[in-house]
């Protein structure tokens, strides 16, 4: 049990029940008390957002619970950023993520971002309606081991495929894993386009992603 379980717990209950003010004057309260950034990191935000993947999992809470527990998330881990740099604490990788050409929707594609950064992954977000070219120049610019892409039209979804298609053309799809989803795609459509992985929410979106660092 760490020293820090009270204002850990207390941390981890603000970022479920979203309170982005609050929380970093509980970060800062911690800090002040000599817990280390990497452990307030760990055992309290990530166990928070943990916990609100869980229930979104389940139901148990909808989209607007995990976009402000997410907003909050990210207000604590700015907080946080400057001490973890000092401490010497690395992300343990980096992926990229976008919704693909066509196709307008983010809100699902931010919170697979939300959960993924909640792993400790740095994630590059392209934005939505990417075009398919734009995506594989950026898989050849940067070390990112993780690509997702997002889609919720069934008129989108092709282009999941064209990015695969298109990174294989271009001599890099060994270099990077694919990951799809969005409400339309199967775990059927992503092994006829060649996907490295299908996950049906944000949360375990986010465990396979962190897979791929093992
Ligand atoms: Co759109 N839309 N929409 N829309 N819209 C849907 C998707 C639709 C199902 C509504 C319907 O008809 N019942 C339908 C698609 C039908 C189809 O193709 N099967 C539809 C349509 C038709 C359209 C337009 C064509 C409407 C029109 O203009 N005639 C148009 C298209 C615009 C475009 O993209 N080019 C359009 C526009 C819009 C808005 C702009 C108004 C708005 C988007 C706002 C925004 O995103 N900023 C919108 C919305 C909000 C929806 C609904 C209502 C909600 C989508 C959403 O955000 N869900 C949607 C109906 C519905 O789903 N009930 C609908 C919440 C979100 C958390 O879930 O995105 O599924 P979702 O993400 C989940 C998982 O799918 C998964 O994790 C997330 C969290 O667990 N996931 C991944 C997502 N990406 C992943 C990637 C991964 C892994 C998991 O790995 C890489």
């Amino acid at each position: 049990m760490s020293n820090y379980s009270e204002i850990f717990s207390e941390i981890s209950e603000l970022l479920q029940k979203g309170k982005a003010r609050d929380i970093i004057g509980s970060v800062q309260k911690a800090l002040d008390a000599g817990a280390e950034p990497a452990d307030i990191l760990q055992n309290a935000l990530m166990d928070g957002m943990n916990i609100i993947g869980g229930k979104f999992k389940r139901n148990e809470v909808f989209v607007p619970e995990v976009l402000i527990a997410a907003r909050a998330m990210n207000k604590a881990t700015e907080a946080l950023k400057p001490h973890l740099a000092r401490a010497g604490v690395q992300p343990v990788g980096k992926a990229i993520i976008c919704t693909v050409k066509g196709d307008l929707h983010d809100i699902g594609k931010n919170l697979v971002k939300m959960m993924i950064e909640g792993k400790g992954i740095e994630v590059e977000d392209l934005g939505v309606d990417c075009d398919t070219q734009f995506v594989v120049d950026k898989v050849r610019e940067t070390d990112a081991k993780v690509l997702c892409l997002s889609a919720l039209l069934t008129t989108t979804m092709a282009a999941q495929k064209d990015v695969i298609d298109a990174l294989k053309e271009a001599g890099i799809r060994d270099r990077i894993k694919v990951m799809v989803g969005g409400a339309p795609v199967t775990q059927g459509f992503a092994d006829e386009i060649g996907a490295d992985a299908y996950t049906p929410d944000a949360a375990t979106a986010a465990e396979v992603c962190r897979e791929f660092y093992a």
